[in-house]
Order: structure tokens, then C-alpha cells, then sequence
């Protein structure tokens, strides 16, 4: 299994590279820190895993892999040079396109020159007498700086279940977010394709057509709605290129830096037939518009959130030929929306196909893999492959991966083990200059990416150029402003439907992980606005020295 996540043993012990600071990962965050703290004049050094820039957009490219955000609004927004330069070929852009647009973006920055590829970092570790963070990759090699800076994602750690007999499977197997560069052909092949998240639903939809037979294990069905993609034509090119200081200006003030934004209105401030008219109105529109743009209740009311699930459900029924399957794939075990809402182009018609086949894990769970495919508690399926669509130790998971070790030597896997503890998703106390971009607890955990990495970078830099211009080295987060900012962000996940469900959004996908809140749920709006006034008071709550 393809997997390059796997340490080598320590070779390099050549001289200690010293720097201003250290990012790790060369994807849409690390690529804009280094873009910023070069202008300030810093040394910067990025090590990415990968053998090139993109982050998620290196490392998911399995086929049907997209955005499920509107294209231009999930560039970056910082160089008017490259929104004009950039063509956007479709609304919901596919991964070949994206990994282009980010390369672009690396070669008219010239930013390659101070990314070393290839190097995985095993550990980090403060030393406190000279303030620094030495950094050490699988290969032995070292390197000092001043700050460093994470940039890793919230979904990089992959998660592969720990199946009985895993590796004694004779075909080949992939997890999607390692997927090779090479195409695989799937032709006559049998393929299996395990889970039915997000991830799932757009591969499948993409490989059903191809492959010779199609087997899919699920374990919960979701609340799949539809993408509705398309190409850019060159008239909406040039009013997209014309917009997007409104299109900014629109991300910046809603929910999640989306351009949708929830109708203001209660559900059950408009008549039955409004209301279905309503929903079909936002079920024809694109993207998120049917989640993000519903009737505000939707996400907060339990009898306004079942009145949309049910429709949606019908939704499915209608699409589904066979009645059997078609209930199979209808969800019933959660709300509307309390996952992350998977976007498909034709997904459920794929059922509809003579060879593709829908296995109920809840019905007969995934007893173990055998040589010859997948076992369950009532059949044995013979696979060519096995792909793994079975997610992410998501948000803390590609932090804890990492040897990170504070003042005192604590670990941060360790400081985490009962739930991340944060200020502003930013730092946690005890681990001084060390910034997370797009941490547990930020407000870029639940966001267009893009619209609150550029944010959190920007936050970053700031502080950063403030330390050097009053002579500050160091910056650390207060025990009392780390426990009051938790706090806060437990209390605002207790009062939300999205606590209720076992989702990746809580820990809850990853055997052992404890369930806890990952996520910052009051909007990305109010945690720009919070990050701003912190700011605008000298860094409160971080002890500056
Ligand atoms: P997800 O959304 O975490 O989906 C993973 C899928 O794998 C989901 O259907 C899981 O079922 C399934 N899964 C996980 N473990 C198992 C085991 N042990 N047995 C059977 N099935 C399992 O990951 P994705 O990659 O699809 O999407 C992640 C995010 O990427 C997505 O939210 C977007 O933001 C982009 P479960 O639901 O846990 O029953």
C-alpha cells in the first residue's frame, strides 16, 4: 500500500540549517505563509512530505476529486495580478486543475527556491534557553528557527481501519488520499470501495462507468446533494473577473466564507408550499447552497432540520430503481447536514447500474480482509482492489503524528490525548511560537479553506511583524486565555444538531480517539472579528517577552 507517510530510519546527521522560521507543508497555507513572511525578510524553510506543492490538492488525486467550492471563490485572494491571470475552466474545479493553479501559483512567487520537497518532519522540539524550535526530519536531518509554523491541514492523517488480516490481501489497495500518480486501469477489473463519505461519493461516481464490477461497503448512508457543476464560458469568465471584490467582500461577511449564506427566515415562517418550493429551488442551484443557504432553523431545530431530510430522502428514493437499495442508501441514523454534506453528480444512479453492487456494513459488518478481497459476516468478495475511502484522523491528527514537544519536553500528543486545548485554535500554552494555521479550534475548521487560511496567515504575519518591531521573541499563550477560548468552543458545540452525530467534526471516526470538540463553530466571521481585537490589544491573552 502506497504510503510514504512511513519514517526511514535516521541517516542525515549532517550540520544544523538554521532559520527565521520553519513551515511545515507546502499546501494552500504554507505556500501563503511563505509568500508573507518572506516580506517581511525572514529566512524561511517549508518542508513538504510530497514530492511537490499542493497539499490536498497533491495528495487527493483520485479520480472525480473537486472542489465542492465554488472555483473562484476558493483561490486565493491576496495578488489581483493572479485572480485576472487564472481561468477557472469549470464552477467546482477537478484536482488536475487545482494542482496546476498551485503550481502556478508557487512558480510566479518563486517560492520552490525555499521549499525542500520529500522531507518528512518526525519532530519539533523547543528549546527554551535559546529560544528556538529544532526540527528534525525522518532522515536525521536538523534545522533551527525561531517560529514554526504548521501548516498541515485538517485532513492530511490519513485513517485506515485497522481490519483483521489487512495485509494479507493479494491485489493491489490504495487509500484515496494516497493515491499514485500513475492512472490505474481499471478495466474488467473488480474493484471495492470502502466508505461512502464525501470522498466516496465522487470517486465512485467517477470509476463505476470503468471498472468491470464495482462492489461498495457502507456503513452510513448520507445526505448526498447535487454539485451541479459546469464549464466557465468565456462571458461568466469575464464578469467572475470583474466581481470579485463583491465575491470577497460576500465570503468575508457569511457563515463558513462561502458565497451561500442561511435565508434569515425560519422554516416555519413560510407556508407548506413555499417551503417546498424553496427547497427545490436551492436543491437546482449549485454547491452548498441546500445546506449552507437553507432556512436558518434548518441547523438548529430539530423538527425544521427533519422537514428538509425528509425531502432530501425522497430525493433519493426517486433516483434509486430498486427499491431495496434505494432504502438501503437513505440515511436514518442522523440529521440533515450534522456531517459534512457530500456533493455528487450522479451518484445515486450508479445503483442503477448492472454492475454495480451496494453492501450494508450495518447489516453484515467487514469481518476481515482475506487474500482474496473483502469478508463480511455473510459473504466473501473477490477484489482486483481495494480502495479505502475511509477518511481522516482528521484536525489534530497531522499535528499529534508529529513528535511536537514544548517547554519541559510535554508532548502535544500527550497535552491532547483527552481533546486539543487552544487559544484561538492558534496556540496551545506551554508551546511558545509555535503557530497552528488552521488548528484545532479555528475558525478555519469549519470554512472555505482558502477564505480563512488567507486569514489565519495574515493574523500570523502580523503578529509576527509586530513581535519584531517591539522587540518581542517570544510569544506564548496564557493557561487562562487557553482555557477561557476551549471553553467558549465547547459551549459552542453543545448547543448545535452537529454534536449529536459521530462525525470526523468530533474525533468520533477514529477508534480510540476521544470525542471531543475539534472544531470552531461560531463562524468565521465572529472569529475574524475575535482574532482582530485580540490583535488590536497588544496579542491579549499571549505573553509577549
Ligand atoms: P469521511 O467523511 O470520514 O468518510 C469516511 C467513510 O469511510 C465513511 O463512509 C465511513 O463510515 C467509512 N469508514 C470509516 N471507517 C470504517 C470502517 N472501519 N468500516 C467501514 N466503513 C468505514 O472521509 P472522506 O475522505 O470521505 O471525506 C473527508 C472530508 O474530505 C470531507 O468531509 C470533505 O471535507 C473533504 P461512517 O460514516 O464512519 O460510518
Amino acid at each position: 500500500m502506497a504510503d510514504s507517510l512511513q519514517p526511514t530510519p535516521a541517516a542525515n546527521a549532517g550540520p544544523v540549517e538554521q532559520f527565521d522560521a520553519i513551515i511545515i507543508g507546502a499546501g494552500i497555507s504554507g505556500l501563503y505563509q511563505l509568500i508573507r513572511l518572506r516580506e517581511l525578510g525572514l529566512a524561511v524553510r517549508v518542508y513538504e512530505t510530497g514530492s511537490g506543492v499542493g497539499g490536498t490538492w497533491y495528495w487527493n488525486r483520485y479520480p472525480g476529486a473537486r472542489f465542492d467550492s465554488e472555483s473562484y471563490t476558493y483561490g486565493y485572494s491576496f495578488s489581483e495580478e493572479l485572480l485576472q491571470e487564472w481561468d477557472w475552466k469549470e464552477h467546482f474545479s477537478g484536482q488536475p486543475e487545482n494542482e496546476r493553479y498551485l503550481n502556478y501559483v508557487a512558480d510566479k512567487f518563486d517560492l520552490r527556491r525555499d521549499i525542500q520537497f520529500n522531507a518528512n518532519v518526525a519532530a519539533a522540539t523547543y528549546d527554551k534557553k535559546g529560544n528556538y524550535w529544532e526540527v528534525r526530519l525522518t532522515d536525521g536531518a536538523r534545522s533551527r528557527a525561531r517560529f514554526l509554523i504548521t501548516a498541515v491541514g485538517i485532513l492530511s492523517a490519513q485513517n485506515i481501519p485497522a481490519f483483521a488480516g489487512i495485509e494479507s490481501f493479494k491485489g493491489e489497495s490504495f487509500h484515496t488520499s494516497r493515491w499514485p500518480k500513475e492512472r490505474i486501469d481499471f478495466t474488467d477489473k473488480r474493484v471495492g470501495v470502502i466508505g461512502t463519505g464525501a470522498t466516496a461519493v465522487q470517486l465512485i461516481t467517477e470509476i463505476a462507468k470503468e471498472v468491470g464490477h464495482l462492489t461498495v461497503f457502507q456503513r452510513t448512508a448520507n445526505y448526498c446533494a447535487p454539485l451541479r457543476n459546469g464549464p466557465i464560458d468565456p462571458e461568466t469568465q469575464a464578469r467572475i473577473k470583474a466581481s470579485y471584490p463583491e465575491i470577497f467582500k460576500r465570503t468575508r461577511e457569511t457563515f463558513a466564507g462561502f458565497i451561500h449564506d442561511f435565508d434569515p427566515r425560519s422554516l416555519f415562517e413560510v407556508s407548506p408550499e413555499e417551503r417546498q418550493a424553496r427547497f427545490e429551488e436551492l436543491w437546482a442551484q449549485p454547491g452548498f447552497s441546500k445546506w449552507l443557504g437553507n432556512f436558518r432553523d434548518i441547523m438548529s431545530n430539530k423538527e425544521a432540520n427533519e422537514i428538509f431530510g425528509e425531502f432530501v430522502r425522497q430525493k433519493i428514493r426517486e433516483r434509486v430503481k430498486d427499491p431495496v437499495v434505494a432504502e438501503k442508501l437513505v440515511p436514518k441514523d442522523h440529521r440533515f447536514g450534522t456531517k459534512r454534506v457530500p456533493l455528487e453528480s450522479g451518484y445515486y444512479e450508479q445503483f442503477n447500474r448492472d454492475n454495480v453492487l451496494l453492501v450494508d456494513l450495518r447489516q453484515s459488518p467487514i469481518e476481515r480482509i482475506t487474500p482474496k478481497g473483502v469478508k463480511t459476516s455473510d459473504a466473501e468478495y473477490e477484489l482486483d482492489i481495494i480502495i479505502y475511502a475511509t477518511g481522516f484522523d482528521a484536525v489534530t491528527g497531522p499535528l499529534t503524528r508529529i513528535d511536537i514537544r514544548g517547554e519541559g519536553g510535554q508532548s502535544l500528543k500527550d497535552k491532547w490525548a483527552d481533546g486539543p486545548s487552544t487559544y484561538l485554535g492558534i496556540q496551545s500554552a506551554g508551546f511558545p511560537n509555535l503557530i497552528t494555521l488552521v488548528g484545532p479550534h479555528n475558525g478555519a475548521t469549519f470554512c472555505n479553506m482558502p477564505r480563512c487560511i488567507e486569514q489565519n496567515v495574515e493574523w500570523a504575519t502580523d503578529c509576527i511583524r509586530y513581535m519584531r518591531e517591539q522587540g518581542f521573541e517570544r510569544i506564548a499563550a496564557s493557561e487562562q486565555a487557553e482555557k477561557a477560548w476551549t471553553e467558549h468552543v465547547n459551549e459552542l458545540a453543545a448547543g448545535t444538531l452537529l454534536s449529536e452525530t459521530a462525525s470526523w467534526f468530533f474525533g468520533a471516526n477514529i477508534e480510540g480517539k476521544k470525542r471531543t470538540v475539534l472544531m470552531y463553530l461560531g463562524g468565521a466571521k465572529a472569529y475574524r472579528t475575535k482574532c482582530d481585537e485580540v490583535a488590536a490589544k497588544g496579542y491579549e491573552g499571549f505573553v509577549l517577552e
